[in-house]
């Protein structure tokens, strides 16, 4: 053996628990960071702080390639140890596994540009499984080992068996996932337990409607638009009438679940204060209620939806206005460079280059699969920006102005990149 790595191997009992203690903290931080990260609710709430939370998640995800790697060393010598010990056997299994699972569908979202979409949607997947498998199994096991330190009978502890050479403490045997060799709990619950306990119900408890979710959308194919737009609250008279390629939509309906994103509580729109205007360096700047703006001329488009975030809905049927038409009926001054979008909520934003704008497939949609466009999803009316990440399609627009300076978004500001070409 390499001098290196019998020298690592020495004091291997203490080492194995303080790289439990460490994995266990990683374990933590990357749960609330990527709850954090999943849950809808808090996009408006941190703005800025969420992409530092991003980079937290990334970087100890990264990190805990470390205690993967070291524990890797002492596996050999750990795997004699638990000799016929089954359970800890398989928990040693399951936790590792997730590790390795987590670190490796991390990395490609991380990568998310350079890997595709598809690629993303997979591994987003695997990660969110994984999570929702792996959280409760590793609250269940702080919590387990928290039971066994407060039984005094298991908690018997014969000295001098700390550290080196150690055979598995007979008393806690039952219990003892063989990381914790002939550990001594001095107090009934020390004040890292505690904290870990107290930390691993708050993420049980947070993690509850976010799991449930993610299961129903998982379970049914993608969102059930008549359920949707049935609680909704949008129910702008007259409803647009669907093209016939739209109803039933061409693309053959969606596949995939949007997840409903909002900075801002999530606005809702009447036949009251619903308008659409186009404003700024215009020949004629034009408004138009929602009578009149459904009575505009409507063309459909089939196209898939990518979040940077990884998940996409394939095949959705939209149906609305081309943006350029809507540009060219206001006519755009020769000073313009910029369109900028203003949502309806009053705080996101985002823009296209003139050129971009021109594109044929950027559409102010009103229906999606024939259905009008529920609130929570930026209905009654939403920019569609097929070719670029979903951060461009500004939900409940509101106000289209024609700038001649460069205009940063909402997201952009916030860290996400703008160049949005998928
Ligand atoms: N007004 C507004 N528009 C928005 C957002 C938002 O938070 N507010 N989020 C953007 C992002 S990052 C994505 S992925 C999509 C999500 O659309 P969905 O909520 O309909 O799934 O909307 C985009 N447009
Ligand atoms: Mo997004």
């Amino acid at each position: 053996m390499a001098g290196w790595l019998s020298k690592l191997r020495k004091g291997y009992g203490k080492k194995l628990v303080s790289l439990h203690a460490w994995n266990g903290w990683i374990v933590v931080v990357l749960a609330f960071t990527g709850l954090i990260l999943f849950q809808g609710l808090w996009r408006g709430i941190l703005g800025e702080g969420r992409v530092i939370i991003r980079y937290v998640h990334i970087i100890v995800g990264i990190a805990s390639l470390l205690p993967v790697v070291y524990y890797l060393l002492l596996a050999g010598k750990h795997w004699k140890q638990l000799r016929g010990k089954t359970a800890q056997k398989a928990n040693v299994i399951i936790v590792f596994a997730l590790l390795v699972g987590w670190l490796i569908s991390g990395l490609l979202l991380w990568q998310f540009r350079a890997i595709g979409p598809r690629w993303s949607s997979n591994a987003l997947l695997v990660h969110d499984l994984l999570t929702w498998i792996g959280l409760p199994y590793v609250i269940y096991h702080s919590v387990t080992r928290l039971k066994w330190l407060k039984e005094p009978h298991r908690r018997t502890v014969k000295t001098g068996r700390v550290g080196e050479g150690l055979a598995v403490d007979a008393s806690s045997a039952g219990r003892n996932d063989g990381l914790h060799p002939a550990a001594k709990p001095t107090a009934v619950m020390s004040r890292a337990t505690f904290i870990k306990t107290a930390v691993g119900a708050g993420i049980a408890i947070a993690a509850g409607p976010s799991f449930l979710r993610w299961l129903g959308n998982q379970l049914g194919s993608g969102m059930d638009y008549s359920a949707a737009v049935e609680k909704d609250a949008n129910r702008l008279i007259p409803a647009p009438s669907p093209l016939p390629a739209s109803s039933p939509p061409i693309g053959g309906g969606s596949k995939g679940s949007f997840r409903v994103y909002t900075v801002t509580p999530i606005p809702k729109f009447d036949n009251s204060n619903f308008s659409l205007t186009v404003e700024g360096l215009v020949e004629k700047k034009l408004q138009w209620n929602w009578e009149q703006f459904v009575a505009l001329k409507r063309e459909v488009q089939v196209s898939d939806f990518h979040c940077v975030t990884g998940w996409s809905v394939y095949s959705n049927t939209w149906e609305g206005i081309k943006l350029k038409d809507l540009l060219r009926m206001a006519g755009v001054k020769s000073s313009a460079k910029m369109v900028k979008f203003y949502s309806g909520d009053g705080v996101y934003t985002d823009s296209l280059t003139l050129e971009q704008a021109d594109m044929d497939d950027v559409i102010v949609a009103v229906l999606h699969d024939g259905q009008p466009i529920p609130s929570d999803l930026g209905g009654p009316v939403r920019l569609v920006v097929p070719k670029m990440y979903a951060y461009k399609s500004v939900k409940w627009l509101k106000i289209i102005e024609l700038i001649d300076y460069d205009h940063t978004g909402y997201w952009e500001e916030r860290g996400y990149s703008k160049d949005a070409w998928i």
